[in-house]
């Protein structure tokens, strides 16, 4: 199956209709439906194919997620995961089916998204999985918040278990999350082919008797390494010193915690880890220094060991990029029109397989995530993209394509092209961004379609 498709649906004109969504999705940087479509005709056909019920979100992720599979043999993949909120604070009349946002304020729901990245070289490989949580039921009683909570919670675990089941080429799967996935359950019950990387936000009780920040507190530092901080709020971005500590620790099952586990089998009581304690030091004056504890299940006794665990912590990044490009200037999910709740998760999905694969695009436009072409591209392709190539290349040597045709900087340099991007890498000149991949898309799959059926023809009169 081609990479421009979302799923084949048992249908092939379902196939081509959500073919076609993706593609003009990805271009026109917008979730309005009679925006995307390019007549009448066509807001009906899309309208249709996202409310027939043999269109689900399930199956387009199952297909990405076997891209991300066939992609991730062989590799260490880090299975990066993080939870956004949608929120339509101007719509509160027009929605239909979806619940409330965080704190009750407008209808909104929830996407926990999985996203497969090289722990190598930080590429993006694909996506993996997205849950969507949508809370129909209300504010409700505690006891009910409470269950519903614990549901929610149970995210982090499902994605750990999503991705043991879609990545099995990979040789090694490290699922990477913020402070919201410190749960016991979580070290507990992890996958026995998953390690675990997970920022802590509890201050654990120890089987030593010793809370865990106050172990860290005392731990000898190791070394020291300077950071980029990107920016946060009024915060500009900044260098950061931090000073590092690790040590293996062993936590204790919380008071709280489900002691019965749904298989029926005891919680362990306790579990082994490595802490490792990443700790801003000279912090400049009014700024929130930052402090990372990451609990890990990969054995952390080297300072090189230390420096790795952080690197591949900061790979998160790339996921808050992805949902940044699906809210602000690219795709604009909060704007969405869509009032049933059913169809927009459908759109949202859609829009988020776009945004990823234009993020992979902009990572590896510099050639320095090293990947190979095939990360992105069907090889089917290949011929047409030669000749695409070809005819965007200047006649100056600066405006020659610059990357080995097997790269996935290749391709980039190519959709970004595409996408109106001078082919300019002096200074002064912008480099192509998430806006100019999805403009770039859009052209490169009529072009594609257009080769296709140009082939098609040829065949036809050859006979
Ligand atoms: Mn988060």
């Amino acid at each position: 199956m081609s990479e421009a498709s979302l799923g084949r649906f048992g249908d092939k004109r379902l196939e081509s209709v959500g073919g076609a969504l993706l593609a003009v999705m990805q271009g026109k940087r917008t979730l309005c439906v009679h925006r995307l479509a390019k007549d009448r005709n066509q807001t009906i056909q899309f309208g249709r194919f996202l409310a027939n019920p043999a269109v689900t979100a399930q199956e387009m992720l199952a297909n990405a997620g076997r891209l991300a599979s066939q992609r991730a043999g062989g590799r260490h993949v880090l299975a990066i995961m993080d939870t956004t909120d949608v929120r339509f604070a101007t719509h509160e009349a027009s929605k239909c089916g979806f619940g409330r946002d965080a704190n009750d304020t407008c209808p909104g729901l929830f996407l926990h998204a999985v996203l497969a990245v090289e722990a190598a070289t930080g590429g993006v490989i694909g996506l993996v999985d997205c849950a969507v949580l949508n809370r129909t039921e209300g504010k409700g009683t505690d006891h009910k918040k409470r269950a519903a909570e614990d549901k929610e919670s149970h995210r982090w675990l499902h994605g750990a278990e999503i991705a043991a089941d879609r990545l099995t080429e990979a040789e090694t799967i490290t699922m990477v999350a913020d402070r919201e996935s410190d749960i016991y359950d979580l070290f507990a019950r992890r996958p026995a082919n998953v390690h675990l990387l997970c920022r802590s936000a509890q201050p654990r009780a120890m089987t030593s008797g010793e809370l865990l920040p106050d172990h860290c507190t005392g731990l000898p530092e190791q070394g020291r390494e300077t950071i980029s901080v990107p920016p946060k709020g009024k915060q500009k971005a900044r260098q950061a010193t931090v000073a590092l500590r690790f040590d293996a620790i062993s936590l204790r099952c919380p008071a709280g915690a489900r002691l019965i586990t749904a298989g029926g089998g005891a919680q362990p009581k306790t579990v082994a880890l490595w802490v490792v304690d990443v700790r801003e030091v000279d912090p400049p004056e009014g700024a929130e220094p930052l402090h990372w504890r990451l609990l890990t299940t990969h054995a952390v006794t080297t300072l090189a060991e230390a420096r790795q665990v952080v690197a591949w912590y900061r790979m998160r990044w790339i996921i808050e990029q992805v949902f940044r490009s699906l809210k602000s200037h690219c795709l604009r999910i909060e704007d969405s029109q869509m009032e049933e709740a059913g169809c927009f998760i459908k759109l949202a999905v859609v829009a988020l397989i776009a945004a990823v694969r234009a993020m992979q695009l902009v990572l590896a436009r510099d050639g320095t995530t090293g990947q190979p072409l095939t990360d992105a591209v069907d090889p089917a392709a290949l011929p047409a993209l030669r000749q695409i190539n070809t005819s965007l290349e200047g006649r100056t040597k600066k405006l020659k394509n610059p990357h080995d045709p097997g790269q996935l900087a290749w391709f980039a340099w190519i959709v970004a092209r595409l996408g109106g991007w001078s082919g300019y890498t002096s200074s002064g000149y912008k480099p192509p961004g998430p806006k100019t991949m999805h403009h770039g898309f859009i052209r490169l799959d009529q072009i594609l379609l257009g080769w296709q059926l140009a082939n098609r023809s040829a065949d036809l009169r050859l006979r």
